[in-house]
């Protein structure tokens, strides 16, 4: 793209739809666009819309894994967990960044997230009961993110498929200590495995929504799999990670809540029951069991951490004022 014209720059309709139609080939071709390149404003405010929600997913995502911190049932538990918690606010930082070079602002796109303006993902809606969630959490929803974001490493913004390799390299020992758990529990007390299989039965379906709606009913669908942000459909990821998930659980020994799975010799993949639908909507509306409770804990965490903010502006225009006067 170094030989287009760089962003801010106006054209007129003729060049306009020029730009577009080598934008358009460029992407086909599976070049990446970098921050300064020409870009149509639709694949810009795409970007924002899907980088900004799946980094305010990360930083939302550290408060169902941090609600057991403290409960942790050992000493090595709560080191791990607190490490994958730190790592969750670290994945929020590299995308607030990658977003940051399409022109927002960080604080805009956090406005938008308090403001109920932009999504983050409907798996954090739900609350964890049990120690087992946690395990669950790695094992299941963080399995989901790395087959979403192995595809998006490929992505044709080049800041957003850098950071997810990053991403997954550090997604992967989220699954496993997740999967490590469910493991302990599994060869663990009766009570650890019901407990274990209890919260399979809870998270099972909304790990299965998290993919986002059925592609014949993805709006955004088309044009970002077009503009190869996406490179492949929210269900072919979804039978994806079925596919791989069914003997891991044949392996742990539990069982998956859902009496219509089965394995198809034909299509060579599983087949499932009915999603519920109306529950994914209900709850990327706004209504699940702890959508307020989680933009509240948000809307909390800003708000008592400015001072420490306008503490770090006050800093940096010290050191800015003293070098200006050693410099006079
Ligand atoms: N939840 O046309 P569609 C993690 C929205 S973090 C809520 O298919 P698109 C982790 C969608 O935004 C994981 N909303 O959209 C962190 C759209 O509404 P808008 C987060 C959803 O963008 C901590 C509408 O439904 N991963 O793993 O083409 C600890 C129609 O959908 C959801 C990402 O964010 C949902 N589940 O495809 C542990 C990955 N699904 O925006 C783990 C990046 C859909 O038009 N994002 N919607 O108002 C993506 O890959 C894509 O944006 C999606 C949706 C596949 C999610």
């Amino acid at each position: 793209m170094s030989e287009k014209p760089v962003a801010g720059t106006v054209p007129d309709e003729k060049e306009a739809a020029a730009l577009e139609a080598a934008f358009d080939a460029h992407v086909a071709a599976n070049g990446k666009v970098e921050p300064r390149d020409w870009m149509p404003e639709a694949y810009r405010k795409t970007l924002i819309r899907q980088i900004s929600q799946h980094a305010h997913s990360e930083v939302i995502g550290m408060q169902p894994e941090g609600n057991w911190i403290t409960r942790a049932p050992s000493l090595r538990r709560k080191a791990v967990l607190l490490a994958k918690v730190q790592d969750e606010a670290g994945h929020g930082l590299y995308l607030y960044a990658a977003a940051e070079t399409l022109g927002v602002s960080r604080d805009e796109m956090e406005d938008a997230l308090i403001e109920g303006r932009a999504k983050y993902s409907s798996i954090f809606n739900y609350p964890t009961l049990t120690w087992a969630d946690i395990g669950a959490i790695g094992w299941l929803v963080d399995s989901a993110a790395i087959v979403n974001q192995l595809a998006l490493c490929r992505c044709s913004y080049g800041p957003y498929a850098r950071a997810m390799i990053r991403i997954c390299k550090e997604e992967s020992f989220h699954q496993r200590q997740g999967f490590e758990i469910m493991m302990a529990l599994c060869n663990g007390s009766g009570e650890q495995k019901r407990m274990a299989q209890d919260a399979m039965d809870r998270w099972w379906w909304p790990v299965v929504m998290m993919f986002g709606p059925p592609d014949a009913n993805s709006p955004n669908s088309a044009q970002s799999m077009k503009w190869r942000i996406k490179h492949k459909s929210n269900d072919e990821l979804r039978q994806a990670f079925i596919d791989q998930t069914v003997p891991q659980a044949e392996k742990l020994g539990l069982a998956i809540p859902d009496p219509d799975l089965k394995w198809n010799e034909a299509r060579g993949h599983y087949d499932i029951g009915e999603i519920d639908w109306e529950e994914f909507f209900n709850v990327v509306r706004g209504n699940g069991q702890c959508n307020e409770q989680r933009i509240e804990r948000r809307r909390a965490a800003r708000d008592e951490g400015l001072w420490v903010c306008d503490a770090a502006l006050a800093y940096g225009e010290k050191q800015r004022a003293r070098k200006r006067r050693e410099a006079a």
